[in-house]
């Protein structure tokens, strides 16, 4: 039986503040770019392009690094937007895709989704776990700390863009593709109750486990389940373009096989792809896998 999907709505976030490295803003063009319109409208899949969040102008920047936030003014302002128009989308009973922009837009993603989701499942693709705070993070990018704004831990400036938003419970929080993990990082998800499979649980027990796990776990708990989907989650040798690779990735396979489960599974009620850069690679070979993974998640098929 076909299900008559929701109309998918695609905004756009040039954001790169967030990260230690310039040119992960201009992702979201770069992906539309590959043409993504045109693919997801031969899958029959209907979408309406909502523009973008437009970021504040940089420049100024740096000046809170003093506290570990880098670009602290800039990560709230473009996040408080993402949350209204997110939010918005949501309401109008569509699926929000997001195109970042590095990781930290995620803040504003889930602020968005908490305030009409009571019970927000997250499942967050990605080689790092964004567990970070400014006490704990190495390098003091917000990108590495929006998982655990997600989760109500951090500065204030950052956790109150989820005001009136429904928690999220670190029991609905699964992490897929981990391989660095920063040390409080690691306290944090050995306390907490997040599920965290490592390329090592990856390894050893296939991604149709790890991806039927997941979903166990979230499918009658939750009324809703965002897919936060970092490319660095890929091995870099077949996403390069990213401003953080870190070696034994998710192969593009593994990958694709696990975006068909979670069409399949009928539960992602959004999704956002983030940290592709394309001022790292002469092709535009990264965004063209974010394009294909697109695809599969909102239900192209091969044959
Ligand atoms: C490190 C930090 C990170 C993405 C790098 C790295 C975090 N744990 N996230 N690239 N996407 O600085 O917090
Ligand atoms: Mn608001
Ligand atoms: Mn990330
Ligand atoms: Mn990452």
């Amino acid at each position: 039986m076909k299900v008559k999907q929701k109309t998918v709505s695609i905004l756009s976030v040039p954001f790169d503040l967030g990260a230690g490295r310039k040119g992960v803003h201009l992702s979201p063009n770069a992906i539309l770019q590959a043409g993504l319109e045109q693919r997801l409208a031969d899958a029959g899949v209907s979408c309406v392009l909502e523009g973008e969040v437009v970021p504040p102008s940089t420049g100024k920047g740096k000046q809170n690094t003093a506290d570990n936030l880098k670009n602290l003014e800039e990560v709230v302002t473009v996040n408080e937007k993402l949350a209204d128009r997110v939010e918005a989308v949501v309401r109008k009973g569509q699926f929000p895709l997001v195109l970042g922009g590095d990781h930290s837009i995620a803040i504003g993603t889930l602020s968005g989704l908490t305030r009409h989701y009571k019970n927000l499942g997250v499942i967050w693709f990605d080689a790092h776990s964004d567990l970070n705070t400014a006490e704990t993070s190495p390098s003091g990018n917000i990108h590495g700390m929006s998982l655990a704004v997600g989760l109500g831990m951090g500065d204030p400036r950052l956790t109150k863009i989820k005001e009136g938003g429904h928690p999220i419970k670190s029991k609905h929080v699964v992490i897929i593709g981990a391989r660095s993990i920063d040390e409080g990082e690691k306290a944090y998800i050995n306390d907490s109750g997040v599920t965290c499979f490592t390329m090592h649980d990856i390894d050893q027990m296939g991604m149709e486990e790890v991806i039927a796990q997941t979903l166990d776990l979230l499918r009658d708990t939750t009324d809703g389940i965002h897919l936060s989907f970092d490319v660095d989650s890929l091995d870099p040798l077949e996403a390069p373009g990213t401003g953080t690779p870190v070696k034994g990735g998710v192969s593009y396979r593994e990958a694709q096989f696990a975006l068909r489960l979670l069409h399949e599974s009928g539960l992602i009620t959004s999704a956002e792809f983030v940290e592709v850069n394309p001022t790292l690679e002469s092709d535009n070979a990264t965004a063209e896998v974010a394009l294909e993974f697109i695809a599969s998640l909102l239900g192209e098929q091969i044959l």
